[in-house]
């Protein structure tokens, strides 16, 4: 039995992490899938209110009695700093060596594996300020890799290409303008890719990969990044997918095997609470998870069930249409249903 930990969060991750978990009941109900959840309400409300953000022993908690959270969204106007967003998130990343992050952009024929280093670079929570009364005068934050965590990476990142049949691999970077991490990505990089002969590379910096990107991602089957481009090129290619609604990301730690699993979007507190919010990203979030959990069948099941309630009609409201959350997931249901009726 493997135990998962649902997280939903703050502001829409409340509403479509629910949404996603009776996806996923239907599934181990009907599938008789090895799987339990549990819901945490780590995010604003407790923090706000006690204080909490990981409540002490948390991360040992979820690592000796899971083996996997599903994952919704922080943010909340009232922490207008995200300081809870930090302590939660980065805490579990870091916690539980989550330092892979698969962001795959899917569209229409090409599929891009862009993986992103999730836990050093500019979010390794090294610098400061200095100034007085008046306020800030200098802020500091620094951009550190050390190159062990971009070995592990780039090795892991290299292997779970070749194991997908992948031929071609780039790196994506700014060593011009940010010249000793980019140093050593392209040091790294060069050497662990000469010990993979299936892949050939190449590298580019991160503008010129990002046009690239929108106008013929075509080019490109795998990518690796590091975490502050990964940020933001994965929602460079959310919107290629049809907006942040649809896009989803699993963040692994290979040796343990944890993983985490998230929709790319953050709580968006302007539609919170109106019913409207996308469980799409959250439900193929999910199938990423069943897949990592080795149920291959139900997670191209609800893949496909997902794709099909998208186009046919009970498309939400990010995606032209004007679906409520409700009804979209229930027509998920009911194709899912259906599937599963047809296969026994
Ligand atoms: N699921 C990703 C996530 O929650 N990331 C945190 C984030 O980007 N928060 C910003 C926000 O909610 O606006």
């Amino acid at each position: 039995m493997v135990s998962v930990a649902v997280i939903p969060g703050d502001g829409i991750g409340a509403e479509v992490i629910p949404a996603a978990l009776r996806v996923l009941t239907l599934l181990t109900r009907e599938r008789r899938l090895d799987l339990d959840f549990e819901v945490f309400d780590w995010g604003a409300r407790r923090w706000l209110s006690e204080g909490v953000g990981i409540p002490d022993g948390g991360v040992e908690m979820l690592a000796r009695q899971y083996g996997a959270v599903l994952f919704g969204a922080l943010g909340d106007p009232r922490i207008p700093d995200m300081a809870h967003g930090r302590a939660i998130l980065l805490g579990l990343r870091r916690g539980l060596g989550l330092y892979v992050s698969h962001r795959p952009i899917e569209l229409p024929g090409v599929t891009v594996d862009l993986y992103r280093e999730n836990t050093q670079g500019l979010y390794a929570g090294v610098g400061g300020t200095t100034g007085g009364p008046a306020g800030i005068e200098v802020a500091v934050d620094e951009c550190v890799y050390t190159r062990p965590a971009v070995e592990r990476f780039v090795r892991y990142c290299l292997r779970d290409l070749r194991r997908k049949g992948r031929r071609t691999v780039t790196l994506v970077h700014k060593a011009n303008a940010v010249p000793h991490t980019g140093a050593l990505w392209q040091d790294v990089f060069r050497a662990e890719l000469a010990a993979v002969p299936e892949l050939t590379g190449t590298e580019e910096y991160v503008d010129a990969f990002c046009y690239h990107l929108i106008r013929d991602a075509s080019r490109y089957e795998g990518v690796l990044t590091e975490n502050l481009f990964g940020d933001i090129a994965s929602d460079v290619g959310a919107a290629m997918m049809g907006g942040l609604g649809v896009a989803a990301s699993a963040s692994v730690c290979p040796e343990t095997g944890f993983g985490l699993f998230e929709p790319v979007h953050g709580s968006a507190p302007d539609i919170a609470g109106t019913g409207t919010a996308n469980p799409y990203a959250a439900m193929a979030a999910s199938a990423m998870l069943l897949r990592h959990l080795g149920h291959d069948e139900e997670a191209t099941c609800l893949r496909e069930c997902l794709r099909a309630a998208a186009q046919g009609g009970t498309a939400t409201r990010d995606l032209g249409g004007s679906a409520t959350t409700e009804a979209f997931t229930a027509t998920v249901l009911d194709l899912l249903e259906r599937r599963l009726r047809k296969d026994d």
